[in-house]
Order: C-alpha cells, then structure tokens, then sequence
C-alpha cells in the first residue's frame, strides 16, 4: 500500500500593521478551502502567519507587543480555522507567537491533524537577529528580543501516516535540525518562514538568498532522505521586501513544486512517504555509514575552537 499525502503549502503575501486577525484568518482559511477542493490532506501555512512580521520594530517595553502573540491555541480568533479545518476534514499546520502563562515569548508552530486534534506543538530552537535596538539599520531584526529559544529541540511525531517534524524559518539553514530529526526517522518536515531579500550585515548575499533557501532544504532533504515543505510568507510588507519561493523538496532533494509568486498562492504535490526509504536503507542508512564516535565535536562545543 502506498502512503501518499497530498500536502499543500500556502504561502501567504505581505500582512500589515493595520491587518486585524479576523482579516488574516478569512485569508488562511480562503487557501484552506482551495486545498481541500484540490485533494490536499495538510496544508502548510507559514511562521508567524496571523500577523506582520512584528520583530522587525523596537519596543522599549515588550508587553506593548502583546498583541501580536497568542497566550492560547486556538485562540478566539482563529477558532474559525480549526472549525473550517475539521468541518473539510484536513490538517494544518500554522505559525504564529505565543505568549505563555509564565510570561514566556515562543516563535511557535502547531501541527493539527484531520480530525482536529492538537498532534504537537513546536517552538523554534535557532533565533536570528539581534537582541537589542540597532537604530541605525534599515530595519529591526529583532527576533532574539522578542523570543526565548526553544530548549526542547526537534521531535519527530506520527501523524498522517507518516513521521512528522517541524522547523521553523532560521532552523531550516542549521544541518543539525534535519539531521536530529532523520535520527528519529523522520519523513516529513514542515517548516514555515520569514526572510528579508535584504541581509543587513552582508547585503553581498542579497541576490543569493533564493538560493540559499533552495540550498538547504534540499541538501537537508536529500542527506535525510525526507520530504521538506517549506512555506513563506513572502512580497513588500511594511517596506520590506522577504523571500517567496515556497517549495516542496522530495527525498532525492529534486523540488516537485515551486511558488511563482510573492503572495497568496497555494502550491501542492502528491508526497509518497515510501520515497524516503529508498535513501534512508541505501546511501543514508545512518546505522550502517554514521560515525557518531568521532563526530564529538557537534554536541562538546557551540563555535569554532582554534587547534
Ligand atoms: N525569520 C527568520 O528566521 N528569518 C531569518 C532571516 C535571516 S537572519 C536576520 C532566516 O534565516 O531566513
């Protein structure tokens, strides 16, 4: 028996300022309706879907952004998203900000299954950015101030017949992420993203970063032998300008399905989860070929230690 999902990967336009919640949510849910009449089973919305992309302001006083986060999931304004989700029968995947009872601040990710249930939630590990004002930048990316990183790092869960696991936005350019979760076999990976066109402390790397986006996920792909789906939210949003080019990357690392466009656009494909094994039991069989005993030095130390 095959084990074919179709996934769609809904990439959403720019989100403005003065966007409310019930504005997006009728968006998601316009491209969660288009999924369900094309076959799809999962849709995949990107990170920090419910709003602009806030961290790219300075607040002197964190709790003025309170607004952007969620304290819970679902919240009153995206219970329309769950209903519609369940009522159609698909999943979803969504990100967005959370704020938890202990005050705590995750870029957050939730992965919901066909019949409504909560499979996992997952908060992102790699922060980018910095963690204080830089007023003399085009813009903030001040991502390491507004969220604390993730220490419960990359699980792998079951879910629409398959094994399932999330990243989200920066994840996508750490080896290590996909790598933790092909030790957990997985087979899936849904990852949701944000990425300026324009890279403050090396505009050199401006015209690269459709390349670099197609670069990792499909090495982390390919050296996994797993499907990656990776969602932007992309166009000129509050002046600037981030990355489209959502694609869903199979096991072999070839792309199956590219966005065209900076907006709302859904992309799909028909993802065979059997596709994995024929890399993970032949070149990628991990318990035949790794050397973990002198691999060491990826868990003993952080940053490059001179000899
Ligand atoms: N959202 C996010 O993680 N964006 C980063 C931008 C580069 S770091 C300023 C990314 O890795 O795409």
């Amino acid at each position: 028996m095959t084990r074919i999902i179709t996934i769609g990967a809904a990439q959403l336009g720019p989100i403005n300022r003065t966007d409310t919640r019930e504005v997006v949510v009728q968006r998601l849910i316009a491209l969660l309706r288009q999924a369900h009449s094309a076959g799809c089973d999962l849709v995949v919305f990107p990170e920090l879907a419910l709003t602009t992309f806030f961290p790219r302001w300075f607040v002197e006083d964190i709790s003025e952004t309170n607004h952007y986060y969620e304290a819970e999931m679902p919240s009153p304004v995206t219970v329309p998203l769950f209903d519609e989700a369940k009522r159609l029968g698909i999943g979803f995947c969504l990100g967005y900000a959370e704020l938890t009872a202990q005050g705590e601040r995750f870029n957050t990710q939730i992965l919901v299954e066909k019949d409504g249930s909560v499979v996992a939630k997952y908060r992102k590990v790699h922060i980018p950015g910095h963690e204080h004002n830089e007023p003399d930048r085009a813009f903030q990316h001040a991502e390491r101030y507004y969220f604390t990183p993730s220490e419960e790092g990359f699980g792998v869960w079951k879910a629409f017949g398959a094994r399932v696991g999330m990243m989200i936005c920066n994840d996508r350019r750490w080896p290590e992420s996909y790598r933790v979760m092909g030790l957990q076999g997985v087979e899936l990976i849904l990852c949701g993203y944000n990425t300026p066109i324009h890279y403050i402390p090396d505009p050199s790397q401006d015209i690269l970063q459709g390349f670099h986006n197609a670069l990792v996920m499909q090495s982390g792909a390919y050296q996994n032998g797993t499907w990656v789906v990776g969602v932007a939210k992309g166009g000129l949003e509050e002046g600037v300008d981030s990355l489209g080019q959502s694609m869903i990357v199979a096991p072999s690392g070839q792309i199956v399905a590219q966005a065209l466009t900076t907006d709302d656009e859904l992309i799909m494909a028909h993802c065979d989860m059997d596709w994995c094994a024929r890399y993970t039991q032949t070149l990628f069989d991990f318990d035949r070929y790794r050397r973990p005993e002198v691999y060491t030095r990826i868990t003993a130390q952080r940053g490059v230690e001179l000899q």
